[in-house]
């Protein structure tokens, strides 16, 4: 047999389309959602004359775009990439894969139709007493049922492969993304109730009155472990691929896997900390979740020290000398090593925030200001987006067999948006201590009080600018590298090495079965009663608004 004919395709072509496929719709509506925020910012500053509800349509099809489209179709992509390249074998049950794709596909068209009709203008949260057009929760559930193949396909693999494999390490980007599927099918658990029990039979006249304290609990069931559901891949890509673009070494596996293990048990049981202010929930079941807080920021330290001493091995490699040489000698040119240090950089102020949002009697002060919007573009929309760009960056040469447009056009995209997005946040997170609120179109308020708001919101535009540009140079480098002749020579994945190889590890960090008893136990303890008082307690409940 030739060389040639031995040479394993061994993600083979079927996973590289379903990646493409994915992540060109992730991103192309990711743009279109940027030029929304930009439209939004300029809106509230009073520079384009527009109706406030055009502004909460904008608000609602922005924030469904950027949290549920981009995120999910990102990472189905990005998934099913990871699983065949790690694990060395092509998709499993492709035909389901691609019946997912689509049905997540309709789903989302449906829902945006539904947005762009004006019935269904509730925001991403979409808390009731407001109800949307019942075509709205179809979209959004056919967008999560799609995503379902996903996780089956996923988790199948991992069992299949450790069945074959008796006492190997699952690969740590597989077990990320394994971690990521289990989770998902937690987190989905509380909206699913909220929208099939509570919002759906509103939304077709079946109910007429709606317990918003149930359906706000349930949502706050999912709200927190969805962003970690968005997190996670990042974080693969963290410790598997921006090690090696450095040209360094995974610092430890093993705290890998030790990370997505904590995300996953850690993030189900905390939700309340969306709620810290609501009536329907007693004082003490709020600071068992506020405690579990500051329990799940801890992967995110660990990970910060982790990807920073990864990072460390690179620089030492390439000639950096002394406590802080390493870090001018990082490849600050290449885009994946760009965007892994800007996502550690900006996790440290988003993160420093969130731990405020935590605390749960500072959380007064910043609860629905200005303050909540900025927390989350910056940890989101700063550190996990700048490392889904770095991903694609990464990914885009393999995936298409074209080598990147241009490298430097990348690095300054990265700039851009690393710069685009503090110039947003800095001004909003003050805004929000200014106690702008969050959710407006217009503040009419004491004039004095708004006069203070207006040099930080005219800055906030000069980070939307830069992002928009970002956002269009991001997607335009995708698609001249799509449509190039220039061959990429190494198409093959290879993830990074540690710096000891990992030759065995503990069975507790190679599998999920313990820890999903554990969350089981954690989750009956955090919402039985938060929950379940709703069943047992006289409640009275609202009539809904809007939906027609
Ligand atoms: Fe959050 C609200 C608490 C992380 C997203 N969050 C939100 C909302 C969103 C969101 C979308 O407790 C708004 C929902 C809504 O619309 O109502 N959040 C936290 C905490 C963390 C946290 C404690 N959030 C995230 C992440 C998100 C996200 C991640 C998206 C992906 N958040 C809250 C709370 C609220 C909230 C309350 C509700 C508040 C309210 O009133 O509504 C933590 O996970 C953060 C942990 C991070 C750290 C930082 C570690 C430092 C690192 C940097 C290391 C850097 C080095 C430098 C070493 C503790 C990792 C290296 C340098 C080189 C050059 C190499
Ligand atoms: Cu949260």
């Amino acid at each position: 047999m030739s060389a040639a004919a031995v040479r394993p395709d061994v993600e083979g072509a079927s996973a590289r389309r379903l990646a493409l496929s994915h992540m060109w719709v992730a991103f192309a509506l990711f743009a279109v959602g940027t030029v929304l925020g930009l439209y939004q910012l300029l809106e509230r500053e009073g520079l384009v004359a527009t109706s406030a509800p055009r502004y909460y349509q904008s608000v609602t099809l922005h924030g469904v775009i950027q949290a549920f489209v981009l995120t999910t179709f990102f990472i189905v992509g990005f998934g099913y990439y990871v699983t065949a390249t790690s694990l060395k074998r092509p998709v499993l049950w492709r035909g389901l894969a691609w019946l997912g794709f689509w049905t997540m596909l309709a789903g989302t068209v449906m829902a945006a139709l539904s947005i762009a009709s004006g019935r269904s203008t509730v925001l991403y949260t979409f808390y009731p007493p407001m109800i949307a057009h019942w075509s709205f929760y179809a979209g959004a559930a056919l967008l999560l049922v799609g995503s379902l193949a996903w996780t089956v396909i996923t988790i199948a693999m991992t069992m299949r492969w450790k069945k074959a494999n008796p006492g190997l390490p699952v690969p740590l980007p597989q077990f990320g993304m394994t971690a990521n599927a289990i989770l998902w099918l937690w987190t989905l658990v509380g909206v699913v109730a909220e929208v099939v029990f509570q919002l759906l039979p509103v939304s077709l006249g079946i109910s007429q009155t709606v317990d918003v304290g149930l359906a706000r609990s349930l949502f706050a069931w999912t709200l927190h472990p969805i962003v970690y559901f968005w997190l996670i891949p990042a974080y693969v890509t963290l410790y598997t691929i921006v090690p090696k673009a450095a040209g360094g070494y995974l610092f430890s596996d093993e705290m890998g896997r030790i990370v997505f293990v904590m995300l996953l048990v850690f993030s189900l049981p905390i939700g309340l900390h969306h709620v810290f202010v609501d009536p329907q929930v007693a004082a003490g079941w709020k600071l068992v979740h506020a405690f579990g807080t500051f329990l799940v920021a801890l992967p995110t330290l660990l990970t910060g020290f982790t990807i920073a001493a990864s990072l460390e091995t690179a620089g030492r490699l390439r000639g950096g000398r002394g406590l802080f040489g390493w870090i001018g000698k990082l490849a600050w040119n290449n885009p994946v090593v760009l965007g892994g240090i800007f996502a550690l950089l900006l996790l440290l102020p988003g993160g420093f925030g969130g731990l405020i949002n935590a605390s749960y009697a500072m959380d007064s002060m910043v609860h629905n200001t200005a303050w909540m919007p900025a927390h989350f573009h910056l940890i989101f929309g700063g550190a996990v987006v700048i490392v889904y760009f770095a991903t694609a960056y990464a990914l885009w040469p393999k995936l298409t067999g074209h080598s990147l447009h241009s490298s430097s056009l990348a690095v300054t995209q990265l700039w851009l948006w690393f710069l685009g997005i503090l110039a947003l946040t800095v001004p909003w997170h003050y805004l929000g201590i200014l106690w702008m609120p969050r959710r407006t179109a217009y503040t009419p308020y004491d004039p004095g009080i708004v006069e203070r708001w207006k040099p930080w919101g005219d800055l906030m535009i000069v980070g939307g600018v830069m992002l928009i540009l970002s956002a269009l140079l991001f997607v335009a480098n995708l698609w001249l590298t799509h449509r190039s002749r220039a061959a990429e020579r190494e198409t093959n994945m290879a993830y990074a090495d540690t710096v000891d190889p990992v030759l065995a590890v503990p069975r507790l960090l190679n599998g999920f079965t313990l820890w999903n008893w554990l969350l089981l136990v954690l989750m009956a303890i955090a919402w039985s009663y938060p929950i379940g008082q709703f069943f047992v307690l006289h409640v009275h409940e609202a009539l809904p608004w809007g939906g027609h």
